[in-house]
């Protein structure tokens, strides 16, 4: 076949070339921050930049430094623009730098899914797949609470559940959600950092009956993970991981938080049990020696936080060289954008484990994203929308203005600042 004229490439790039980023933040029951980079046809694509209690930092940031230089470029050029935006900047790496290209790539892959016709997950290689299978979030007040929470969501074909239970003694445990009826609800009354209590002893004493109810409740069949929240210290860590071995969790999240990579080094030699790291990394650099010691089992970068899916396909393909699978973060502060492109990306992925699952949106939410993904027995099905399948309506968005809102801060009983 003859190649395209001159003329018809020029056209390609013409109708691709990038003449409008918006910035939008908005607040549909929770905050989110969405790019729509708009290009010369009026095809467009939205990306997510959401970084939880940081958003406005992240708009500035998109509006003053980024989408001044993206205007007049082909969209096309999706790892030109993502060097480009990563090493042109000097100052690599960082949350809030790293949402930023995230969010103008997700655009840049729905751009060019919608100019090819083609849903982003044919893009990547196809499906390996059918479905990607999630685990589901049980959470409770008491361990009965929790495991109530759970064998409804086992009625509903999840086949993997977090369990996370309130510690005994301690006010507002992590992924409790007391009386809020959900993550949402519950974040969006966070005017300033309130702060939790942490004992590591209390926690380490209760942890166990969590889990043994569950196997006695549920058998063998069911995978459980469950999340520490960066709370414990290596040689803690691995003394969790062996009280855990008998209940043989998928993973177990987040035991340390993990600066020093080779802490995990200390857990892998104490404890069989899985571990899984990752969503509050930015880049492969963060990752590297602890999926190249294979210290881990799961990486869990997001596609908002680690550089889009551009930098999510570059961890997975090392990660799948070291036995490590992938499974995404996909808390509710992530938009249904980025939860479409990760499901795009898990579906082809060779490697994939697990997406974490808490539903794509709530009723208000809903109002503002729209997105072709289903739930259904424990996997989301996606659709064959070109490009991500997703779409953000601006006057929607307009009428939920966003609010200040932050995480909690953690301190010890003494007072001591500890990781939340
Ligand atoms: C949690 C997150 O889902 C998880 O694994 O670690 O919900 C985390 O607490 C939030 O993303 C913080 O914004
Ligand atoms: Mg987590």
């Amino acid at each position: 076949m003859p190649a395209p004229s001159r003329s018809k490439i020029l056209t390609q790039e013409k109708s691709t070339t990038i003449t409008d980023v918006r910035v939008i933040v908005s607040s549909p029951g929770r905050n989110f921050v969405t790019v729509k980079i708009v290009t010369e046809s009026g095809i467009y694509g939205v990306g997510d930049a959401t970084v939880n209690g940081r958003e406005m930092a992240v708009a500035t940031y998109l509006k003053e430094h980024v989408a001044p230089c993206l205007i007049g470029r082909n969209a096309h050029q999706i790892e030109d623009i993502w060097q480009y935006l990563y090493k042109g900047v000097y100052w690599r790496k960082g949350p809030i730098n790293m949402a930023c290209i995230a969010a103008v790539d997700m655009a840049l892959w729905d751009i060019k899914g919608k100019v090819a016709g083609l849903p982003v997950y044919e893009l990547l290689g196809g499906k390996s797949r059918r479905g990607v299978t999630v685990y589901a979030h049980a959470t409770g007040d008491t361990v009965s609470d929790t495991l109530d929470r759970a064998g409804a969501l086992i009625d509903q074909g999840f086949k993997a559940i977090r369990l996370q239970t309130s510690v005994p003694g301690l006010e507002g445990s992590y992924g409790v959600l007391g009386d809020k009826k959900d993550y949402f609800e519950q974040q969006s009354s966070r005017p300033l950092p309130p702060e939790q209590p942490w004992s590591t002893r209390k926690y380490m004493n209760s942890i166990e009956d969590l889990f043994r109810e569950a196997r006695a409740r549920f058998g063998d069949d069911i995978a459980f993970t469950h999340d520490v929240h960066s709370r414990l210290t290596p040689i803690e860590a691995a003394r969790l991981g062996k009280i855990l071995e008998p209940y043989d969790l998928l993973f177990l999240e987040d035991a340390v938080a993990a600066e020093n990579q080779d802490s995990y080094r200390i857990i892998r030699e104490h404890t069989t049990t899985p571990l899984a790291i990752g969503e509050i990394y930015n880049t492969i650099w963060d990752c590297k020696e602890m999926i190249q010691n294979q210290w881990i089992d799961y990486i869990r970068t997001a596609a908002t936080h680690a550089g889009g899916i551009t930098g999510l396909r570059r961890i997975a393909e090392f990660a799948a060289l070291f036995h490590v699978r992938i499974a995404p973060h996909g808390a509710p502060d992530l938009s249904p954008i980025c939860h479409a492109a990760q499901a795009h990306l898990d579906l082809w992925a060779p490697n994939f484990g697990v997406q974490e699952y808490v539903g794509f949106g709530t009723e208000i939410s809903n109002q503002v994203f729209s997105y072709d993904l289903s739930i259904q027995d424990g996997m989301i099905f996606v659709g064959d929308t070109p490009g991500l399948g997703v779409d953000f309506n601006e006057e929607a968005a307009a009428d939920h203005p966003y609010k200040r809102s932050y995480l909690p801060v953690s301190r010890l009983e003494d007072g001591t600042l500890w990781s939340w």
